[in-house]
Order: C-alpha cells, then structure tokens, then sequence
C-alpha cells in the first residue's frame, strides 16, 4: 500500500481567506485541503494535511514523514525564508519534497526571493494559488512511479 502523502503548511497559513486574495487568492486552507484530498484520491492516493504556526512542530512533523510518507509538500510560510531547521529535517527526508508558495516569490519583496526550502526540494511551484498544490500532488504521484517501477 502507498504510503499517504504529507502536506506541511506553515504559520498564518490557518488565516487564507480572510486577507489579500490577490496575491493568496480566496479560498481558506480547509478548502485546499478538501480539493488536495478529493484531487488525490482520484489518484488512488491519500493526504495527510496539516497546519502549525510553529517551527518545532513542522520539524517533528517533516521527521514523521521521513517513514510515514510517499513524499511531502511543503509550504513553511514565512520560515521558508528564515529556518535552517527546517531545512537541516527536509534533507533527512529520502522521499520527493515539493515546495509550494501560493504567491508568485519573484514578485515580490526581494527577502522572499530566497528559500532555504528550496535547497533541500525536488522541486518548487510558486505564483499558482491554490492550483500549486494539486500540481504538487501530481508531481508526487508522477515521481514515486518512476520510483516504483
Ligand atoms: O505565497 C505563499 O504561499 C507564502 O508562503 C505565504 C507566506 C509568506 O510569508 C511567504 O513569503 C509566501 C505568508 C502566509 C500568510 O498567510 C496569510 C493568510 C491570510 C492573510 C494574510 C496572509
């Protein structure tokens, strides 16, 4: 059995909706987490999705993945830009790691143009709302069957 994919969302990210749809877009977390379940059981896979505005628990939580997942999606929020402890546990994941960013990074303030996250990703989708995390969840799929074959 396929082990479920993870998706780690980081601080404030409980807020989308509520503020600046035009660079986060409308919908709140619970409705990208819905449409990255639903999109992904049409995938015969299955999503572990959570949210912390803590830097400690995205660690344990990207160290659970490390036996517990197929491959993780993260999106680290404003700790993209700051954490190396989140990036020291992303390289002890074996397992695809997406980077995801709502917004569009190189749009922005030149301090989001970096992403120690970046450093330990399989790859990064930026700038597509809530559609990066469905793409996320097809590049998984797509590259745990490479793996598998
Ligand atoms: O674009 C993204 O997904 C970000 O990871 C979002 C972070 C930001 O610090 C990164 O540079 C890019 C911020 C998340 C804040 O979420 C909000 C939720 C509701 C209202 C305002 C912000």
């Amino acid at each position: 059995m396929t082990l479920p994919i993870y998706v780690l969302n980081g601080p404030t990210l409980n807020l989308l909706g509520t503020r600046e749809p035009e660079i986060y877009g409308s919908m709140t977390l619970a409705d990208i987490e819905q449409a990255v379940t639903a999109h992904a059981k049409t995938l015969g896979l299955k999503i572990v999705f959570r949210q912390s505005n803590h830097e400690g628990e995205l660690v344990d939580w990207i160290q659970e993945a490390r036996t517990k997942a197929s491959g993780l999606i993260i999106n680290a929020a404003a700790y993209s830009h700051t954490s190396v402890a989140i990036l020291d546990a992303l390289r002890t994941v074996e397992k695809p790691i997406i980077e995801v960013h709502l917004s569009n990074l190189f749009r922005r303030e030149p301090y989001r143009r970096h992403s120690y996250v970046t450093d330990a990703a399989t790859g990064l989708i930026c700038g597509l709302k809530d559609t990066g995390y469905l793409l996320a969840v097809d590049a998984i799929a797509r590259l745990i069957k490479v793996k598998t074959k």
